[in-house]
């Protein structure tokens, strides 16, 4: 530790060139605020904006939480917004880096943070010019939810402004498009998986219109919870009844927050006429793929019409196969990709 002071003055004194050594009592107050910053980065304020950070009550707070340090590049003349997206499920210290070169007086340009696009009052960041890139470092501590959301530096110069925002979310979980076909009677489940991240533990509601109603775990015959891993969780529908189909969610829950997805499932009567329905659905399709397939090669015609006489054919042997369409369709598919090579 003793012997960070000397080079950090060194630094200084190679950055400001000319200027007198600072006094001791400046000196004192670089000591005193680089001794938290030493865990994550170097940090020497030099530059006229740079004010003092009030840090030295979170961070022995907080000082078993890890620590995550973030950086974006900000280019000059560009004016494509810069965004990272950052997970983060556990309360931690976070250090955010922006970093902007430019061949422009870079001291005149106004550095300020905000949060969710309100300016951050207490001015504890940090701000360095060395050579043609200016660093504003800005540190904080995730506590709870309150905490999550957008970070960003904003640089600005005559009304231009450059900015780079940090996005704090916890872990997404995956949402599945398609929904779970289920019979009546039968029995199903439902699954989340959290990637790469460890809930502190799951629960699963059902929307009932507009609102979420938790699942009722007492109900053994008709609910069950598992999940091998702290990253999933599995709900096991049995005794599906038509009343049960819906949609369904999974949360999950983290220290600094919760995600959710929804799973569809949806609950068929074996009485519902959807067999039929889907066979003559296939059929038409099938039809009409034929149908297209021989007018777009229409130099083989030959070799269409018999094929539409074999489509025929097999039409007529299906009426009299109760199997239906899902035994012809592979022979159908087969015969027609030969036909259109
Ligand atoms: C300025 O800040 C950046 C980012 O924290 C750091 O890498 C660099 O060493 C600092 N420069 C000086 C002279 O302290
Ligand atoms: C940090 O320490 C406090 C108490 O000293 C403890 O409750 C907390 O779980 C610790 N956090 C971590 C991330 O280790
Ligand atoms: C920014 O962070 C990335 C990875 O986190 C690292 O590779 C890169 O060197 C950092 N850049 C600066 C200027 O600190
Ligand atoms: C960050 O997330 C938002 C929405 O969650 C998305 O629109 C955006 O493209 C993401 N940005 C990056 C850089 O991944
Ligand atoms: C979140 O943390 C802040 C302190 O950073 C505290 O004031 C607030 O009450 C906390 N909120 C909850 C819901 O715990
Ligand atoms: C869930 O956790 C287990 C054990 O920790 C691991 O093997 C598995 O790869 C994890 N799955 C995902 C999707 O993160
Ligand atoms: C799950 O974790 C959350 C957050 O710590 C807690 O509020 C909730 O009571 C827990 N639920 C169960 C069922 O353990
Ligand atoms: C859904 O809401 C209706 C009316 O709000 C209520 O009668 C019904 O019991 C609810 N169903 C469940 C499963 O909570
Ligand atoms: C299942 C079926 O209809 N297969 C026919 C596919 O087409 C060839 C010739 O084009 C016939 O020999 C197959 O019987």
């Amino acid at each position: 530790m003793s012997a960070l002071p000397g080079l950090r003055l060194r630094l200084r004194l190679r950055l400001r060139g000319a200027p007198a050594r600072p006094p001791p009592a400046l000196l004192l107050l670089c000591v005193l605020i680089s001794v938290p910053a030493t865990e994550a980065d170097e940090l020497t304020p030099v530059s006229p904006f740079t004010s003092l950070p009030d840090r030295e009550g979170t961070t022995a707070k907080y000082s078993n939480f890890s620590l995550e340090s973030h950086n974006i590049s900000l280019i000059e003349h560009s004016s494509l917004p810069v965004e990272k997206n950052i997970t983060l499920e556990k309360p931690s210290n976070i250090i955010l880096t922006c970093q902007f070169t430019s061949s422009g007086n870079l001291n005149s340009l106004e550095v300020m943070w905000k949060k969710d696009d309100e300016l951050i009052k207490e001015n504890n960041y940090l701000v360095n010019i060395t050579g043609y890139i200016l660093y504003t470092q800005y540190t904080f501590t995730t506590i709870n939810s309150t905490q999550l959301g957008s970070y960003s530096c904003s640089l600005q110069e005559k009304g231009k402004e450059q900015r780079g925002t940090f996005n704090f979310k916890v872990p997404q979980l995956p949402v599945k498009e398609k929904a779970l076909i289920t019979y009546v009677g039968d029995s199903t489940v439902l699954k989340c998986v959290c990637h790469g991240c460890s809930p502190l533990n799951w629960t699963w509601y059902r929307s009932n219109g507009s609102v979420e109603v938790p699942i009722d775990v007492q109900r053994i015959d008709k609910y069950m919870i598992s999940g091998a891993h702290a990253n999933e969780t599995k709900l096991r529908l049995m005794q599906l009844a038509e009343e049960d189909q819906g949609t369904y969610w999974c949360h999950a829950n983290f220290q600094l927050g919760e995600s959710q997805a929804p799973v569809q499932v949806v609950v068929l009567t074996y009485l519902t006429p959807l067999k039929p329905f889907l066979a003559i659905a296939a059929e038409v399709l099938l039809l009409v793929t034929v149908i297209l397939s021989c007018e777009a090669y229409t130099q083989k015609k030959q070799k269409c019409s018999d094929h539409g006489k074999e489509f025929e054919q097999s039409e007529q042997l299906k009426t009299d196969d109760s199997n239906g369409i899902e035994s012809n369709a592979p022979r159908l598919r087969k015969n027609e990709s030969v036909t259109s090579e």
